[in-house]
């Protein structure tokens, strides 16, 4: 069966780009696929977060990704840190990358910007541990947002280096899109990010929404309610590409462009549509946390299923690189 895997960092709590850019295909892909996806704890320590924190934070992201469709029967639902084959596998493929690769990672460099005060080895080296990530299930499928390409060409070349090196090992991992691979945040400009304020969170009420959409950035064109709007500029037409059906979306561009439909009303629209989504989301998340135990042996379970499918993986690795077998 081929497989896919993808992660989320427990860096914040999951946003809509989240949901749309990655989640909604792990939905998709498990029915077909060999499914591993993973709260990748090892990538959120760049960011150096409390202890407390980061344990909270491991739990919030599991639930949203349980609440949100992803099947435990039918996928591998673990914590990157369970399984230590990530970190081992992380540093031969750490020996296989030239720096001159890392050093055109764009990600880097706005996480730089980000964190000026923390700019650890970790930030750099983290495509590596991203693709030793992929390798270690062999996966053939990544479903990622649009953000991840550069992360995942370089997993590419380096595992088509380690197979030109050691022998036919690992697949190319293709890259898999959802139809929405780049959510734009409140702002209108940057892509929708747990760290840059300008998201709309999985769990956030009804109220919450609207309230946010309420400063959400449209037509900069359109200032006033009797300018005629252009959707195809708009932020907030864009989401309704993503959450709302094709003859609403058809009623709205067409009130947009005629300002027969003003902005507050076109997002309460939106805030109606993101609900729908949302609210069975949020209950099936709170009915989780409720059981903090089924969340545990979910996760623990993950887990072990993880580890034999990586320590598979791993004995062909030593075997093929000359290290002694772990016994
Ligand atoms: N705005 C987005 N549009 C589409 N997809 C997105 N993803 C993230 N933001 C968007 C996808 O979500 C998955 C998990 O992302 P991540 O948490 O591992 O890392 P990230 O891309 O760095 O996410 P954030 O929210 O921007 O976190 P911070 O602020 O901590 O860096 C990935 O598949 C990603 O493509």
């Amino acid at each position: 069966m081929v497989r896919t895997m993808s992660g989320i960092q427990p860096t914040g709590k999951l946003h809509s780009g989240n949901y749309l850019g990655a989640i909604v295909n792990w939905v998709e892909l498990q029915k077909n696929y060999e499914a591993f996806f993973c709260v990748v704890d090892l990538h959120a320590l760049t960011q150096r977060p409390d202890p407390a924190v980061l344990k909270q934070a491991v739990r919030e992201v599991a639930i949203g990704i349980l609440a949100s469709g992803v099947d435990p029967d039918k996928s591998t639902l673990f914590v990157q840190s369970q399984v230590p084959q990530h970190a081992e596998l992380g540093w031969i493929m750490t020996c296989l990358t030239p720096l001159g690769d890392l050093n055109r990672m764009t990600q880097f460099k706005d996480k730089s910007a980000q964190q000026p005060e923390n700019i650890n080895a970790g930030l750099f080296t983290y495509p590596i541990l991203q693709t030793a990530d992929i390798a270690l299930y062999r996966a053939d499928r990544v479903p990622v947002g649009e953000d991840q390409d550069q992360h995942l060409e370089l997993a590419r070349e380096t595992l088509r280096r380690f197979n030109f090196v050691y022998g036919e090992t690992f697949p190319d991992p293709q890259t898999v899109r959802s139809h929405a691979p780049r959510v734009i945040g409140l702002d209108g400009q940057a892509k929708m990010s747990k760290s840059k304020g300008n998201e709309i969170g999985l769990f956030e009420t009804a109220d919450e929404t609207m309230q946010k959409l309420r400063g959400a950035k449209t037509d900069p064109a359109r200032l006033r309610k009797s300018d005629p709007g252009t959707p195809e500029v708009c932020n907030i037409f864009s989401w309704h590409g993503f959450f709302s059906p094709a003859e609403q979306r058809a009623e709205i561009a067409a009130g947009c462009r005629s300002a027969q439909l003003g902005c507050v009303d076109c997002k309460k629209m939106l805030a109606t549509n993101l609900e729908a989504v949302k609210g069975p989301i949020r209950e099936r998340a709170a009915a989780l946390r409720d059981n903090p135990a089924r969340l545990d042996e979910i996760l623990d379970a993950g887990a072990r299923k993880a580890r034999v499918a990586a320590e598979a993986t791993m004995q062909l690795v030593r075997e093929r690189i000359g290290l002694r077998p772990s016994k």
